[in-house]
């Protein structure tokens, strides 16, 4: 990202000092050597990662050896999926000649993910198969792995064989009580271990896995999915165990729960978080630890971009008709990697140069130059709709999401992003898309601007109406440059009473 860096921690030996996993600017700057090039191109891994890289999963994995009361395994695992998405189950061989194709024809895909739809460590020679086959034919692109973490400490030694360098653990409670309230039984040893002993196996087994796995330098990234009156408090305590443990990164997921999905909390009524509780408890968490703030809860099958899905363009009869010569793509993706490399490299050169200009490391907004600061003033959220890229290049008819960010006077940093149906598909007729409107402007809620790379008259009257600034005058500029650009008119315009001094921190 181009602008302020939010560094509110000191580096630690762990990890990312601040919350910028899933936040803003040249997050890795801190980061040794050996891990920034683990991560620069994992879009999971990496907030500034996944405006340019694309990732995919591969569902090789059907069977499971728990039961989570969010999962209805009919559907896709919800640990890294929307759950009501059927997966088809793919062999290894079908998988391998599907990564390929994506590879070759998405060169930006750079990660090959095993989510699911069960659990990628329940099903050792379909998941291992896979991987091995792709280390062999495709060693340009990294391999992820996501566990429920109950198979995992017997399954260390082969992860490494692999060069599996990311693996992400769900980890949903640090106590068996909490545990008992998530998970109805766990499969250990052949038999069913129910309630609270069945979650004291998978708590161990996971602590246990995760610290054989960053004893041997691989990343672990923590998954959690918060629900509301079971394990959002708890999973504060959550944070800090795993981040003790060596975790890289935490990624606080919201509850998807609908009667629909059959699952045991959706037909139960159990509810997910709001957006603002989700973010508070990131926020809390925050403190002790790297915080991924991007997460899409992708489908066990997914392709492309993170919150976009290109699956359909690579069903298996069209896999079939395609020729791939991966000798030639791997040169083609090998180009576009340095061109992105470049540009980002461009972005940061810039930045480093505002902030000598501006006489400060970090953490403030550009366009403060000079050596007087001005107050302290209010937060904003702001919305931005984008293609990728990092900029913003989205009409705000089409977009299929919503990227929050929160500018303050301590600079901007990404919050997270909210679903939503484009109103518009065309450019004049809107059909019945008075009801998607309504849709965006309850997902844009908290939110005072809307960026766009164009707004139409059709949505902006209501936007204003809400309270929600419509902006089109930052189309095809950098995310974070045109955030701090807006708030800082709006400051200059007066619409941001300065904090009382007793709530200003020192600069
Ligand atoms: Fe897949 Fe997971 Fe690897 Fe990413 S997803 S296995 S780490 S490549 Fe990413 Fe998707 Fe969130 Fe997962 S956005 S659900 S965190
Ligand atoms: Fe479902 Fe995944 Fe939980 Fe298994 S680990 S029950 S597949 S959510």
């Amino acid at each position: 990202m181009d602008l302020p860096v939010i560094n509110a921690q000191p580096a630690t030996a762990g990890g990312c000092a601040s919350n910028a996993c899933g936040s803003t600017g040249d997050q890795l700057a801190h980061l040794p050597e050996h891990i920034r090039a683990k991560v620069h191109n994992h879009p999971c891994y990496s907030e500034q990662a996944h405006h340019y890289f694309a990732r995919m999963h591969v569902a090789v994995a059907p069977a499971c050896n728990i039961q989570c009361h969010y999962c209805n395994r009919k559907y896709d695992c919800s640990n890294e999926s929307r759950p009501g998405v059927v997966s088809e189950v793919l062999t290894p061989e079908q998988a391998v000649k599907k990564v390929m194709a994506v590879a070759a024809n998405i060169p930006q895909m750079t990660v090959l993910g095993i989510a699911g739809p069960g659990d990628p460590l329940a099903n050792p020679a379909r998941t291992f198969a896979t991987f091995r086959e792709l280390s062999a034919k495709a060693p340009d692109i990294k391999l992820c792995v996501s566990t429920n973490g109950l198979a995992l400490p017997e399954s260390v030694e082969e992860l490494a064989k692999h060069n599996i360098d990311h693996v992400t653990i769900t980890i949903n409670c640090v106590d068996p009580d909490v545990g008992a309230r998530i998970y109805p039984w766990v499969f250990w040893k052949n038999k069913r271990i129910l309630g609270r002993e069945g979650a004291a196996i998978l708590i161990e087994q996971q602590q246990k896995g995760l610290e054989m796995l960053t004893a041997r330098g691989i990343l672990v990234k923590v998954n959690s999915v918060m629900i509301p009156g079971i394990n959002d408090e708890h999973l504060i305590e959550v944070s800090k165990v795993v981040k003790a443990r060596g975790a890289f990164l935490h990624n606080v997921m919201p509850l998807i729960a609908e009667p629909e999905h059959g699952t045991f909390y959706g037909l139960m009524g159990q509810a997910g978080p709001t957006h603002e509780e989700l973010q508070k408890l990131q926020d809390a968490c925050a403190g002790d630890m790297n915080m991924m703030r991007h997460c899409r809860q992708c489908r066990a099958d997914a392709v492309g971009m993170l919150g976009e899905d290109r699956g359909q363009e690579f069903t298996l009869d069209k896999i079939e008709a395609m020729e791939i010569d991966y000798e030639a793509a791997m040169v083609r993706r090998a180009e576009v990697h340095a061109q992105i490399a470049r540009e980002l490299a461009i972005k940061d050169q810039a930045r480093a140069a505002n902030a000598e200009f501006a006489g400060r490391p970090s953490g403030r907004l550009v366009g403060l130059k000079g050596d007087l600061q001005p107050p302290e003033t209010r937060p904003v959220l702001m919305a931005v709709t984008t293609k990728g890229g990092g900029v913003i290049n989205e009409h705000f008819g089409h977009a299929h999401e919503f990227l929050v960010y929160e500018a303050s006077s301590a600079g901007v940093r990404f919050i997270g992003h909210r679903k939503t149906t484009p109103f518009c598909e065309g450019n004049s007729s809107c059909g019945d898309g008075e009801s998607a409107l309504d849709e965006s402007l309850r997902m844009l809620q908290g939110c005072e601007v809307v960026l766009s790379a164009k707004v139409g008259f059709e949505p902006w009257g209501p936007l204003e109406a809400a309270g929600i600034q419509p902006n089109g005058e930052h189309a095809m500029e950098p995310i974070e440059d045109a955030v701090a650009a807006v708030y800082e008119e709006m400051r200059k315009a007066g619409k941001l009473d300065p904090l009382p001094v007793s709530e200003q921190k020192a600069a």
